[in-house]
């Protein structure tokens, strides 16, 4: 497969009239300055496959049904009841058709590879499925069938609250303990095996979830591979971890856990100045989730100081409210801007495009954080790329920022994986059979609640 590209972000910056040589899933050579060959497939901008840090790929079965004020007061925990209560009754097979959805929308925003942070364990009752990872299996046939790249993060959940509270009984789905998670994470590794390029890492859940002696485990399980967590999203979480340890959570994990480089964690919205400082320090990744963190109601993540301080960090789609890289890009700069009352705040130095810092970020803290090759277009790696729709006028940066700031939608033409094209015209190319298999789950959980 031979693809030019007008323009091509290169591991060294920008190129023009880049011709991509693909063989065998992986890019063989890239050579700027060529006009288009007989036979090419041109298009009009080239950038890395953008990677997804952050999915629940089952909650995309309620967008849109928890938008509607509830009783008392409507919050994150309110959310999340509402949460437990819908997907109580999914089946595999629905999962497996959620998840199908959820990642063909990702590779149409041109998101390549996943962070399934995936939990959702057991059957409907909590009795184990006769296949205990039954359902990392059916995230894998997702991935598998979309395309998309997976790094499955198998959660460890065992409590709901600090001090090792035992779990509730909308929790029943995702309990456990170490033997079992043991053998889950088997069971996960025997699922990702034949997805080419998957990684296997950890996730204990949050503080919450999890006790101390607990957490070492887990992370403990896979040497060398990703260790994902939620932290610090909520101001109640804030507060609990107070009451239970006198620490506010970063500050926990970071005398308790020693987080490092294979380290992400999830949201860290609430941290005071020396969190910030000395998380940034130990090479971890935020996790930050943009669309979801203002869907939630959670706050707002200190990106600039957090980007001042040397942290790297990601981007993730989180519950699948919406499905957009770009869109979680714009949520990230704007938050910024209400909150600090400025422009282009995630802009390295004056002159400098914001989209163009917010992608060269996303691209490389995303692939730390799950375990991948930095994407690049480069000799020698994956074939994981995304064509932007032309954007007539403007310079490469600015093209980046219309694509962040201005498209309309998704703003993406074409993405490949593995040299394989998987969206053709801003549309899965299996997104037909795909959405309706999701439109009938939908209907069915409906008439279920
Ligand atoms: C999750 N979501 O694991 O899906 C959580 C809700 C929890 C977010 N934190 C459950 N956004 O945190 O206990
Ligand atoms: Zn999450």
């Amino acid at each position: 497969l031979t693809l030019h590209f007008r323009a091509a972000l290169l591991p060294g910056g920008w190129a023009r009239d880049v011709l991509v040589t693909i063989e065998a899933g992986r890019i063989v050579a890239v050579t700027p300055g060529l006009a288009p060959p007989p036979g090419a497939e041109c298009h009009a901008i080239g950038i890395p496959g953008l990677p997804n840090l952050h999915s629940h790929a089952f909650q995309r079965a309620i967008a849109g049904r928890t938008e509607r004020r509830g009783p008392g007061e409507d919050s994150f925990w309110s959310w999340r009841d509402a949460m437990y209560r819908a997907i109580g009754a999914m089946t595999p097979d629905e999962t497996e058709a959620v998840a199908a959805m959820a990642y063909a929308e990702m590779l149409e925003s041109g998101l390549t590879r996943v962070g399934e942070f995936h939990y959702l364990h057991h059957a409907p009752d909590g009795a184990p499925y006769a296949e205990l990872a039954e359902m990392a299996f059916r995230i894998a046939a997702a991935a598998a069938e979309t395309g998309i790249r997976l790094t499955l993060l198998p959660v460890f959940y065992a409590h709901a609250g600090f001090g090792g509270l035992p779990p509730a009984p909308g929790q029943r789905r995702f309990a456990g303990d170490l033997d079992g998670f043991a053998r889950l994470l088997e069971g996960g590794a025997r699922a990702v095996a034949p997805l080419e390029g998957a990684v296997l890492g950890v996730a204990p859940h949050s503080l919450r979830a999890v006790t101390p002696e607990e957490l070492r485990a887990v992370a403990a399980m896979r040497p060398g591979h990703p260790v994902h967590i939620h932290a610090a999203e909520q101001t109640r979480e804030v507060e609990d971890c107070l009451a239970w340890s006198g620490m506010r959570p970063v500050r926990w994990l970071l005398e308790n856990a020693a987080p490092d480089a294979r380290w992400c964690v999830v949201h860290a919205t609430h941290m005071d100045p020396g969190e910030t400082a000395a998380l940034a320090r130990s090479g971890a990744v935020a996790g930050l989730c943009p669309v979801t963190e203002a869907n939630l109601g959670d706050g707002v993540f200190d990106a600039a100081g957090w980007g001042e301080a040397g942290g790297a960090w990601g981007i993730g789609t989180d519950s699948n409210v919406a499905i957009a890289g770009n869109g979680e890009l714009r949520m990230l700069e704007y938050s910024q801007r209400l909150a600090r009352r400025g422009r282009n705040l995630m802009a390295p130095a004056p002159g400098t495009s914001t989209g163009r810092a917010l992608l060269d970020s996303a691209l490389s803290g995303g692939a730390r954080a799950l375990g991948a090759p930095a994407p690049a277009l480069a000799p020698g790696a994956p074939a994981d790329l995304v064509a932007l729709l032309p954007a007539p006028g403007l310079d490469e940066d600015e093209a980046l920022d219309h694509w962040v700031f201005a498209a309309p939608d998704r703003g993406v033409d074409r993405v490949w994986c593995g040299g394989r094209a998987v969206v053709r015209d801003g549309r899965h190319v299996a997104r037909d059979a795909i959405a309706a298999r999701f439109g009938a789950v939908i209907e069915r959980l409906r008439d279920a609640a």
